[in-house]
């Protein structure tokens, strides 16, 4: 039988099998078992009901986000710009407002919202984030936001006159209790802004590595004006940001008190024109996943059996599923860089390839680098300019397999 819809219980058609995958952060310290890693089977499917495109097995919240998950907003500058400029224009044009942040992790948006002196809470499992966080001045309760933590949120603080979440919406299951307690938490007039990874761009650039653990929905207008109404919420606007390779921003408000913006139906028409929910455009995306597996595999065996060294950059969540699907291990490419501490001198989830930090890397020390961090290309190639000018070159798997 179909697995149910984890929105509306409809029936979920797979479309893509991965295989079996390590969660994507969960790096392995030294000294740790690597045979107690958690493996589950990364496949994605769509519901024939209300088009949501969601992974068909999901492990358990627990085990991806706990005290110690490793992913820190902080570590790109242009993310920082991002979310500076986004608290800007959440608290444009309100006085004294209540804002609340669902997965605030180490406080890169809330820091600006703290910054002017505004009331904040943050709420994040994530205890070692949300310590960084509290550096930043940025308030945060150590938990997964539920309607039973908004209430709670609500009875102690007031209503919330902004709710906002990136990259966090669409990583839990339970999204429709999430959805309910931010109805409840909303002051009326309100808003709630998310954005996310938008399933056209990961179909347009066949960015099959953005499917993890953590990635449980991937949003389109046409299924998040679905399973918003479910809330009593209204989607008003949508706006494509350019930020980890395409996502959406996401506006909704208790339904029915603001205007909807023309952007919503542009964009809804624009992804009837693209059949952005055919099998036939899913089936598509799935076969091309499968040739840029076979493409990088034979470039990255060539290059070795060439004697070229070759590393990776930026041990992404989204790079263990590039690694796992495509059975990439150290024979294969010697180390991964990251500037995070919090992954370095671990082992990358199921591939073991160690993590070094940027000072491993530089003219003379690869022939080639793989660019796991693709979404981050722009600012990563200009920090490590020496590398190219030396005539390192950089290996790409997005959008398609090439060489720079
Ligand atoms: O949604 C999610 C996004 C926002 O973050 C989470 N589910 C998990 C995580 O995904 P990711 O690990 O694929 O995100 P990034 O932002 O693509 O990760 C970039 C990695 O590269 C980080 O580990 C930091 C590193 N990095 C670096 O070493 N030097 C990044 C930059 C910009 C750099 O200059
Ligand atoms: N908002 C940041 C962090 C994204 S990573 C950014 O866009 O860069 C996802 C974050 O969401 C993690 O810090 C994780 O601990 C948190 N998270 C996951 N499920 C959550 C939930 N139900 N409620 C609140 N935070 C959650
Ligand atoms: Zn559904």
């Amino acid at each position: 039988m179909a697995p149910a819809c984890l929105v509306c219980t409809g029936p979920v058609e797979e479309f893509l099998d991965l295989g079996r995958q390590p969660l994507s952060d969960a790096f392995v310290a030294p000294g740790e078992d690597p045979s107690r890693e958690y493996f589950f089977r990364l496949a994605l499917g769509r519901c024939a009901a209300c088009c949501m495109t969601q992974l068909i097995e999901v492990p358990p919240a627990e085990r991806m986000f706990h005290q110690t998950y490793p992913y820190r907003s902080s570590s790109s500058a242009v993310m920082r710009e991002h979310f500076a400029r986004t608290a800007e224009r959440l608290l444009a044009r309100r006085r004294d407002p209540f804002v609340v942040e669902i997965g605030s992790n180490d406080g890169v948006l809330l820091g600006a919202v703290a910054a002017r002196g505004v009331r904040h809470l943050g709420v994040d499992p994530s205890g070692d984030a949300a310590a960084d966080a509290a550096a930043r001045g940025v308030r945060v309760r150590v938990d997964f936001f539920t309607e039973r933590i908004a209430r709670d949120v609500r009875a102690e603080h007031g209503p919330a006159d902004v709710v906002f979440s990136a990259n966090t919406i669409s990583h839990d299951p339970n999204v429709n209790s999430i959805l309910r307690g931010v109805a409840a938490l909303l002051a009326p007039g309100g808003e709630f802004v998310f954005e996310d990874p938008y399933l056209g761009s990961v179909l347009a650039n066949t960015a099959f590595d953005q499917i993890i653990d953590e990635h449980v929905l991937f949003f389109s207008v046409r299924s998040v004006v679905a399973m918003v109404r479910r809330a009593g919420l209204e989607l008003v606007d949508v706006e494509r940001l350019p930020v980890h390779g395409g996502q959406i921003r996401f506006t909704a408000a208790h339904r029915g008190t603001r205007p909807v913006s023309p952007a919503v139906a542009e964009l809804l028409a624009e992804e009837d024109d693209q059949e952005l929910h055919d099998s036939a455009r899913l089936a598509e995306f799935a076969a091309r996943t499968r040739d840029r597996r076979r493409d990088l595999v034979v470039l990255l065996r060539r290059l070795r059996d060439g004697g070229a060294r070759v590393v990776a950059y930026g041990a992404t969540a989204k790079s263990a599923t590039v690694a796992n699907y495509c059975g990439l291990g150290p024979d294969l490419v010697s180390a991964v860089i990251d500037a995070t501490p919090t992954k370095q001198g671990r082992l990358t989830p199921g591939t073991h390839i160690p993590v070094e930090p940027p000072e491993a890397f530089g003219p003379g020390k690869a022939d080639y680098a793989l660019m796991f961090a693709w979404n981050h290309a722009e600012e990563i190639m200009a920090k490590e300019r020496a590398y190219s000018e030396s005539g390192g070159r950089w290996v790409f798997y997005v959008p398609e397999v090439h060489v720079v």
